[in-house]
């Protein structure tokens, strides 16, 4: 049995905050506060990083090259989806409140043995590599990115899954009092925590990557720092951030914005020019920075190492 355990982002950061910064933060939490308050605060909770030292992480020649330039960090770090922190893209500030350290990530379900490992006992078990890969929003734009981190294949192996696990969980964390976006009401009511699943057989593709840097450092907290995934032939959505438990399970998960609207966000979500969105079209794709527009591709150009991941599904919406 996993013990629930406090972990840090769970301590009641007001406990430390001198009571002025946390009148503050609750003021922006309301709402009611502008951006000169919103840096303020920021300065104030900034955390220092100890990964830092890890990066920048070897490239692996495989993925040196995405056929396109890697977009200027500045697009990448203040153009987001990270609801948690709100609805709009420009929630870079916001999700500076982010606690990183300490970060604890819980394995559990059909495992050998159930446990929890923290971000940095986790990094000090991988070899760190960078990846140049596509990046496709469900929302047709689209973004070239220098991830770092290693293949989520290495995590399933110290994970030791039963042979019964089919699918993998993800779940990010849920602290209304740290992510604006998650307090009931602001927001409307979204049901968190952000979650998301891959079939075992996805995870295990190499091509499946956890996240902990880019651009040559950790991660940003506005991309999910300090840990994610990043499945480069899936619409965004599927590449869940900031995750503190990974649980092995028997049955297909169902992620948060199937729980929203399981007519436009499903369970596969592969790239697909040919499959429109219900409310519009996925044939062309906006390259962040560039201002260009472009067609976009099957599986986002990676189906021919993927698309054998599918075979015999194709009664299965996967392009949704
Ligand atoms: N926890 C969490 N993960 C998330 C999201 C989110 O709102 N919360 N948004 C998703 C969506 S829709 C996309 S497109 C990508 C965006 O990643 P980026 O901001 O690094 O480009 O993160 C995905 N992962
Ligand atoms: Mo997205």
């Amino acid at each position: 049995m996993l013990i629930k355990r406090k972990i840090g982002w769970e301590l009641p950061e007001r406990l430390v905050t001198p009571e002025p910064i946390f009148l503050n933060r609750r003021a922006l939490l309301a709402g009611l506060a502008g951006a000169a308050m919103a840096g303020f605060t920021d300065n104030a909770l900034a955390d220092s990083d100890p990964s830092q030292g890890l990066y920048p992480a070897p490239r692996n020649p495989a993925f040196k090259d995405a056929g396109r330039a890697v977009t200027d960090e500045k697009y990448n770090t203040n153009y987001n989806n990270f609801y948690e922190f709100g609805t709009s893209k420009t929630i870079a500030s916001e999700a500076e409140n982010l606690r990183i350290r300490p970060w604890e990530i819980a394995v559990d379900g059909e495992v050998e043995k159930p446990f929890t490992i923290g971000i940095d006992d986790l990094l000090k078990k991988m070899t760190l590599e960078e990846r140049i890969y596509r990046h496709r929003c469900v929302e047709a734009w689209s973004m070239v990115v220098p991830w770092s981190g290693f293949p989520m294949r290495k995590l399933v192996e110290i994970a030791k899954p039963k042979a019964d696990a089919k699918y993998v969980r993800f779940e990010t964390f849920n602290d209304p009092e740290m992510a604006s976006g998650q307090q009931p009401g602001l927001f409307g009511s979204m049901p968190w925590p952000y979650v998301e699943g891959l079939t075992m057989a996805e995870a295990m593709h190499d091509l499946t990557f956890v996240v902990t840097g880019a651009y040559g450092k950790p991660v940003a907290k506005s991309m999910g720092a300090p840990i994610r995934i990043h499945m480069p032939w899936k619409y965004g959505f599927k590449s869940i951030k900031s995750i503190v438990k990974v649980s092995f399970v028997t049955e297909r998960p169902i992620g948060l914005w199937e729980q929203l609207q399981a007519s436009e966000y499903g369970f596969w979500a592969n790239v697909n020019p040919d499959v429109p969105h219900p409310r519009w079209s996925q044939a062309s794709e906006q390259v962040l920075g560039t201002g260009e527009r472009v067609p976009t591709q099957l599986f986002n150009g990676y189906g021919e190492f993927v698309a054998a991941l599918y075979t015999g599904l194709e009664n299965e919406k996967l392009y949704m």
